[in-house]
């Protein structure tokens, strides 16, 4: 069942004990909305955690983890930030029934008892930032501090394609409240570790073009990954590489899976006029117009030779 923020906040109101929920390869927007949730639950006198999420880099960590309920923990009321789906639950979450979902994404399956569904928004910070709103929490600069984290992750400081009039207004709203958006924007979007910057140097160097610069290929195998020093944290977004080349109307990036060796996830990047989603849905993966990925086992040359001729129908 859908609702509004409004009757999502008299739910909240009514009920005590939350637990919070947040997504696999959690992101900037879940693990902020889960932050800013349960430091709002608590401003008005609730007892509210954050279920670990096991996969939480070392960059978000620090947002989220004084906030980790312990394992006695016996929660009322389950809410789920940023999650699309049930099977987007790490797996010490699979066994909890979600009360409520507060989520952005259109393809929301409606797996919680009630849900505020709110696709026109960039980020699901918006949907939390309106709940906290009619609970009338005093939101303070740690509140609006997690709100921006999630706000300026999912919009690329304000740069993809969502970002809109409320993405704007929220991060307004989060510097009058206090949030440190010198810091954030800083150490986010500004500083990158010297394994990243090592890994960026291989990839352009290595990047392939096809088509007249119309396709670009960069390839990061496992090997590439240990030699650059790099960690998961350091791979965040990598795949924005190549389509922010000049001409580059569609980018791929071939990327060997850690769990398993031999394993490829191909990222596709567009630019407008090329469906990201469709070229993806030829090899059973899916995605956004802009955005989307598909897996699979060969070899790096056999991907590319597949890929490039997938991309004849389109630039031949
Ligand atoms: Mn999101």
């Amino acid at each position: 069942l859908n609702v509004n923020a409004a009757a999502a906040a008299n739910i909240l109101r009514g009920n005590d004990n939350f637990l919070i929920l947040t997504h696999k390869k959690p992101d900037g927007d879940t693990l902020g909305c889960a932050a800013a949730l349960c430091l709002g639950l608590r401003a008005i006198g609730k007892t509210a955690f954050v279920l670990e999420n096991p996969e939480t880099t070392p960059r978000y960590a620090p947002m989220v983890a004084p906030l980790y309920a312990d394992g006695n923990f016996k929660p009322q009321t389950v809410v789920a930030v940023d999650c699309a789906s049930r099977d987007i639950l790490p797996a010490n979450a699979q066994n909890f029934a979600v009360d409520l979902a507060l989520d952005h994404h259109p393809t929301n399956t409606h797996y919680a008892k009630l849900s505020v569904v709110a696709p026109e928004e960039a980020a699901c910070a918006s949907v939390v930032a309106a709940v906290l709103r009619k609970l009338k929490v005093a939101v303070t600069p740690e509140i609006a501090t997690a709100l921006y984290v999630a706000v300026s992750t999912d919009t690329g400081c304000f740069s993809y394609d969502n970002t809109n009039a409320a993405a704007f207004a929220l991060a307004a709203q989060c510097a009058k409240d206090g949030a440190d958006i010198t810091a954030i924007n800083r150490e986010i979007f500004r500083v990158k570790t010297r394994a990243r910057i090592a890994l960026e140097g291989a990839i352009l160097g290595g990047i392939e073009f096809a088509f007249d610069g119309r396709a670009a290929i960069a390839v990061i195998t496992r090997e590439l990954i240990l030699s650059c020093g790099a960690v998961e944290d350091d791979l965040e977004n990598i795949a924005a590489i190549p389509v922010s080349i000049e001409g580059v109307v569609a980018a791929f990036t071939i990327r060997e899976l850690e769990d398993e060796p031999g394993k490829f996830k191909i990222s596709v990047r567009s630019a407008p006029g090329f469906s990201s989603s469709e070229f993806a849905q030829k090899f059973g993966g899916g995605g956004h117009a802009g955005a989307s990925g598909f897996s699979k086992t060969a070899s790096v040359e056999t991907i590319k030779t597949i890929i490039l001729q997938a991309l004849t129908e389109y630039f031949a």
